[in-house]
């Protein structure tokens, strides 16, 4: 297939944190002048309805599944999908290794396997309730999604290699290549060591019992369980070991809690605690204004957290009255939701309901986010207003 995937060298221009807007005039940028995007008030625009036609989320009804089915899931791919001839492909494995190899994905499925169920969700997911509003993909609170995925330890690949004594850390490269603010970068994201050689972290070929459709990374990605999406790699095609932080752009520049453009920023790594709920009763095409029937309402939808700390509590508002809701038992699917339900008695009128989850690490949902300057991680409480007939 001879698809050239330069070594970790994807250089991010500025040093990690540098002011993201400043990039637009990196050296060669062939789009200089195109690529400054300040922040926008009010209607989307045209490079964000673009986008969220690429980028379909998982409309909130099919939070009644376990699992997402097929087609449902949420996708986010910032460039091309590449067509990928799963014959001719290989993952290789170099850098700081003692044996540099690489395998095809007849001898990646001849090795250990493990199926794990896991809730991926986007950094970005929620981004759009922002005001002023910062010029990405613009989820309003849809970019979540949970699937069984089958594949290889990655702690199994990396023991064939024999990393270094001076490896630190493992970057993972895709095959799919563009530009972000005048950087030319095929999508990279990195993994400390001691993380990569968890039993958790797979390099997976199947979702779902089935090998993987194009657009979420076939023949092979990463799968990063409890982490926000960017860094569960799709199309993945060369891991390389280093001996000092990756400085790929989606890795230093890419993926920050920034304060402000000058922020050095804090990485953006585990899912925050969250809960959203199935909207009631039927919509208006339009407007997807809702409307209940008077009477008992019995309301449900999922919770999850992050980095392995299990949602302990989620509870239901209407009109800012909060009582705990029921929350079905944890199971054996430590990263994925869990479904959660709550009844309630309808009457006449208009009416705001709410959910919010905590977690067992003490986080809990803010009724009010606290914005950085990209949009990531807003777990804002969902708010779904309904009129009562
Ligand atoms: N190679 C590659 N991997 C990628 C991306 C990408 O654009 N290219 N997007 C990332 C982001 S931001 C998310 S949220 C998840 C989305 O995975 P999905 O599309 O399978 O739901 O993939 C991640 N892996
Ligand atoms: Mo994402």
């Amino acid at each position: 297939m001879g698809v050239a995937v330069p070594p970790a060298g994807n250089r991010a221009g500025g040093s990690p944190g540098s002011d993201p807007a400043g990039l637009a005039d990196a050296p060669g940028n062939p789009f200089a002048g195109a690529d400054a995007r300040p922040h926008v008030e009010g209607d989307f625009a045209r490079e964000e309805v673009a986008l969220a036609n690429r980028n379909p989320g998982m409309p909130l009804e099919a939070l009644r599944h376990d699992l997402t089915p097929q087609g449902l899931h949420y996708l986010l791919s910032h460039f091309d999908i590449p067509a990928v001839d799963a014959e001719a492909w290989r993952l290789s494995l170099g850098g700081h290794v003692q044996a540099e190899c690489s395998v095809s994905l007849a001898q990646l499925k001849q090795m250990p396997t493990r199926t794990l169920r896991v809730t991926l969700e986007c950094a970005g997911n929620g981004r759009a309730g922002m005001s002023p509003r910062y010029p990405s993909m613009p989820w309003i609170g849809e970019a979540v999604g949970t699937a069984e995925w089958t594949g290889t330890p990655l702690r199994c690949l990396l023991e064939q290699a024999r990393p270094t004594l001076l490896a630190s850390e493992v970057a993972f490269l895709g095959l799919d290549r563009g530009f972000d603010r005048g950087i030319e970068h095929h999508y990279g994201r990195s993994l400390k060591l001691e993380h990569a050689m968890s039993d958790d972290v797979l390099v997976v070929h199947a979702m779902n019992g089935l090998p993987l459709l194009p657009q979420h990374g076939h023949p092979c990605r990463l799968l990063v369980p409890g982490w926000y999406g960017m860094a569960s790699v799709k199309w993945l095609s060369r891991i390389e070991v280093l001996d000092r932080p990756f400085d790929g752009f989606q890795q230093a520049v890419g993926y920050h809690y920034r304060k402000s453009a000058a922020d050095p920023g804090v990485p953006v790594t585990t899912l925050r605690v969250r809960s959203l709920m199935v909207p009631p009763g039927i919509p208006d095409w339009y407007t997807r204004r809702r409307l209940v029937e008077a009477g008992p309402v019995e309301s449900g939808g999922r919770a999850w957290a992050g980095g392995g700390a299990p949602v302990t509590r989620v509870e239901f508002a209407v009109d800012g009255q909060w009582r705990d809701a029921r929350l079905a038992p944890a199971g054996e699917h430590r990263y994925a939701w869990r479904a959660w339900t709550c009844t309630w008695e309808a009457t006449p009128g208009e009416h705001l309901l709410q959910c919010r989850a905590h977690a067992a690490d003490g986080s809990v949902q803010p009724l009010q986010p606290d914005w950085n300057t990209s949009g990531m991680g807003n777990n804002t409480v969902q708010s779904v207003q309904v009129t009562v007939r």
